[in-house]
């Protein structure tokens, strides 16, 4: 496009009236063209009229548009904010509802925690009644059950074959310890009873006496030494016999079928692998009575 301006001129066109009928235009009568010129942008930009200026009422509607902007803007602004805040709150009621779920789940459980206790409770204010005496309970005081008493002692004659130190460890879980004779009558009620219950002659039972430590230094469970005068070895015993166990027999064991009560001694060392049974003493257990 030439730089050339483009100006258009005013355009007339002469009217004229023939035999009363009007003519709108006729190309024959004195049409003037002027010079036409194309003008750049910046020209006509600068050959532009000014706009006209806005009409009072123009400028009262366009304010009144803008304000209802404006309070249409303020209206969302605060919709949106409500739904915030709503939104927030329902968050907190969800949180509220979780927590008092679980306030009631653990009160369902402390509810039960309390059922069990008044039940222990009435447990423990009613203890039931000491059963009647008989050998092996005295008035005030017990052996409990699979337990024996005599002489103011538990026995406790166990029917499973263990080591003699499994033997120790279960007579410990009994609350009591592997048997520890300290005198002749003490001895004879064992041997009594170690008779009756033997099925065989190797059937025989642990007594807390070991020569572990020391050989042929004997003690007993609790560590005190066996006294010479409460000696109840078998004839030729005890020998520390190496035939069956390298390391000889540090063990003690009771029983005789054929036992008499005239001859106490029927103790044998033994090694202390070979599985027998034993026998448990503990102290009488106070009893309630009512
Ligand atoms: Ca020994
Ligand atoms: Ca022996």
């Amino acid at each position: 496009m030439p730089d050339a301006d483009i100006v258009y001129s005013d355009v007339k066109f002469k009217r004229s009236k023939d035999a009363g009928r009007e003519v709108t235009s006729s190309p024959d009568v004195s049409t003037t063209y002027s010079d036409v010129k194309f003008s750049s942008p910046s020209t006509q930009q600068h050959n532009q009229r000014p706009a006209a200026e806005p009409s009072p009422q123009n400028k009262q509607r366009r304010g009144a548009v803008t304000l209802e902007r404006v309070l249409l803007l303020i209206a969302t602004l605060l919709l949106a904010a409500a739904l915030a805040a709503l939104a927030a709150v329902s968050l907190e009621n969800r949180g509220t509802k979780i927590n008092l779920e679980k306030l009631q789940r653990d009160l369902t459980n402390l509810t039960e925690t309390q059922k069990k206790m008044n039940e222990l409770n009435k447990l423990n204010v009613n203890p039931p009644r000491c059963p009647e005496p008989t050998p092996s309970r005295t008035s005030g005081h017990t052996c409990g059950r699979d337990w024996e008493h005599h002489g103011g002692k538990c026995y406790h004659f166990t029917k499973t074959n263990l080591t003699w130190n499994d033997s120790r460890e279960r007579c410990t879980l009994l609350g009591g310890h592997l048997v520890m004779i300290e005198s002749q009558e003490e001895q004879r009620y064992l041997v009594n009873k170690v008779k009756e219950l033997m099925t065989t002659d190797e059937d025989k039972f642990w007594i807390g006496l070991t020569d572990a430590e020391t050989e042929n230094t004997w003690k007993w469970v609790d560590g005190s030494s066996l006294s010479p005068h409460l000696e109840f070895w078998l004839h030729n015993e005890p020998d520390n016999w190496t035939g069956q166990n390298v390391e000889g027999e540090d063990c003690v064991r009771l029983g005789e079928k054929g036992a008499t009560t005239r001859n106490l001694r029927y103790w044998t060392d033994k090694s202390c692998t070979v599985p027998h049974k034993s026998i448990c003493e503990k102290s009488l257990e106070k009893c309630t009575c009512f």
